[in-house]
């Protein structure tokens, strides 16, 4: 089943960031740690080389993903042009609070009252961009929540003297491929109502049971190994008990606690990508 989630804001708001990418000096944009290539937009990355702005590329959600690929795609993304990348949690203030330094060291003669540091934040929905905002401003001034589509319109704010920051909502592209659309619904980058949580979960399950298969057997007590992506849920719903009023196995039930368990991370830290993988996709 192809996923296509392109809600109509979200055209708009890709006008809206061409326009204020003429005025910002550095895009923020933010990733998800667990896929880091699927998770960018390459209509930010057009958008930017148009521009010929420099970019701070953040792992966000960097406490769910695996650290040792974290370190690959950061040492990737620090060796193009134009680019530093760090990862963190945007949930915790310390790690952000290294971000305004490094955006000022990215741009040495920007950041005073006659010449301020200009930026915007870029992201995939429910990434965190809204979090990372809050944070940086130290005050609520953006509404978070776990669901793609929260922020609807730009917004821009001052941080300091000699900074602004501006937000922006959550934007996909249209078009995208079938095994990107699946990675973006398992880390709930899209929206619900686009695709069955069955359809999803056997994809995640696939990558589980050959990446992590020792994750799975820690939380739910079966070996993983010996399963396919199907059996991998009949076997979670044997041992979670799940079954239908009118009985069997619900496997339903199965995909939506996969899925649940994945994102909330209480499987332990994964990541669905790693860069050898995607080099690989792409030779
Ligand atoms: N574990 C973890 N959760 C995070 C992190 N950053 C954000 N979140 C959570 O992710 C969810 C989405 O955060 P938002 O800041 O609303 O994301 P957004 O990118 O602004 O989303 P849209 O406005 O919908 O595009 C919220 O539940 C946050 O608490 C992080 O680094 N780690
Ligand atoms: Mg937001």
């Amino acid at each position: 089943m192809a996923i296509n989630w392109y809600p109509g804001h979200m055209a708009t708001a890709r006008k809206a960031a061409a326009e204020s990418m003429r005025k910002i000096d550095l895009v923020i944009e933010v990733l998800d740690a667990r896929i880091p290539h699927s998770s960018c937009n390459p209509m930010f990355e057009a958008l930017r080389r148009q521009g010929q702005r420099p970019a701070l590329k953040l792992l966000n959600k960097a406490d769910f993903a695996d650290p040792e690929h974290t370190r690959r795609w950061l040492q990737h993304y620090n060796s193009q042009p134009d680019v530093k990348a760090l990862s963190l949690c945007a949930k915790r203030p310390r790690e952000v609070q290294r971000i305004s330094r490094l955006c000022q060291a990215m741009l040495p003669g920007r950041g005073t009252p006659g010449r301020p540091l200009r930026m915007m934040i870029l992201g995939i929905p429910n990434v965190g961009k809204s979090t990372l905002m809050n944070a940086l401003l130290k005050r609520h001034v953006a509404p978070v929540g776990d669901e793609p589509a929260i922020t609807k319109s730009q917004m821009l704010h001052s941080l300091g003297t000699g900074m602004t920051l501006m937000d922006t909502p959550g934007m996909l592209w249209p078009g995208m491929t079938q095994y990107v659309s699946y990675k973006l619904a398992a880390t709930h980058g899209i929206g619900r109502a686009a695709y069955e949580d069955e359809d999803v979960a056997v994809h995640l399950a696939g990558y589980l049971v050959r990446q992590y298969p020792a994750l799975l057997t820690r939380r739910f007590g079966l070996l993983a190994a010996n399963c396919d992506s199907h059996g991998l849920l009949a076997a979670i719903a044997q041992v979670r008990g799940l079954v239908k009023r009118a009985g069997g196995l619900d496997i339903a039930r199965a995909a939506t606690t996969l899925l649940n368990e994945f994102r909330s991370g209480a499987l332990g830290p994964i990541s669905l990508e790693t860069v050898e993988q995607i080099a690989a996709s792409l030779a």
